[in-house]
């Protein structure tokens, strides 16, 4: 029966999300997963965010999800980090990243020496956010040019989302745009999110991203002892 299947699928995936979570509870990493349609700037922020991660001694690796091309870790490259690449087209193009991609994926990494590792997940508002990855924190990116009753649209993505970031916020005075608009519209979808605004382009908003990252980085002490 289809519907068992769908669900068979999803345990499958969530029992290994758990395994992924427990390791990098244990070797002191921090996994997120950043999430956006495509084009939002989870490349860009990548290329703004770790040099200064860098700056401050945090020492960060990243998973780039794409169906075909690496593009995105060819960005990377000049940050001098260790990638991990994940084509989706081999396995049927999937338009998410899936726990049975995801744990080879962490092999490479020498998970004692990360502090952080970002997964950027495949472009796409929707499939992302129904399959658990493991990662500690879920992050979604939504820029000003995509419209403010998105949340209402996609709502799955917020729920299960921590932290929205909304990105390019350097083209507000280019644009009809109401920012305070989204933010309720974010919030009717998850009251308990929390949301940043940022420019990978100026910079504005990164420093107090990491500020929170680092915060968020010392709450796993608790399930830490459990290793
Ligand atoms: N003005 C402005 N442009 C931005 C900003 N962030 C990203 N962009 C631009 O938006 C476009 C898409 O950015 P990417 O970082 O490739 O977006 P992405 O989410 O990684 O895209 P996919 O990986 O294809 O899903 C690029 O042309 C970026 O230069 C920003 O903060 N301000
Ligand atoms: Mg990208």
């Amino acid at each position: 029966m289809k519907l068992f299947i769908v669900r068979k699928v999803l345990e499958a995936n969530a029992k290994i999300a758990d395994e992924i979570r427990r390791k990098m509870i244990c070797s002191d990493t921090l996994l997120i997963n950043i999430m956006s349609s495509p084009g939002s700037g989870k490349t860009a922020l990548l290329e703004t965010l770790i040099p200064r991660l860098q700056k401050r001694g945090v020492r960060v690796g990243v998973i780039e999800g794409d169906i075909t091309s690496t593009r995105d870790a060819e960005r990377l490259q000049p940050l001098n980090i260790p990638i991990s690449q994940i084509n989706t087209e081999p396995f049927g193009g999937d338009c998410h990243l899936g726990t049975e991609v995801i744990l080879p994926a962490l092999e490479p990494f020498d998970l004692e020496k990360t502090d952080i590792i970002f997964i950027e997940n495949v472009g796409n508002l929707v499939c992302p956010a129904e399959f658990d990855t493991g990662a500690a924190l879920n992050v979604v990116l939504i820029s000003v040019t995509e419209g403010e009753d998105k949340p209402l649209k996609y709502p799955l993505m917020f729920r299960v989302c921590q932290h929205a970031l909304i990105s390019k916020i350097d083209l507000l005075s280019v644009l009809d745009f109401d920012v305070e608009f989204l933010k309720t519209n974010i919030l009717k979808i998850n009251p308990k999110i929390k949301i940043s605004e940022i420019s990978s382009k100026t910079g504005k908003g990164i420093d107090e991203f990491i500020d929170k990252l680092i915060r968020f980085s010392g709450k796993d002490d608790i399930a830490k002892s459990k290793c």
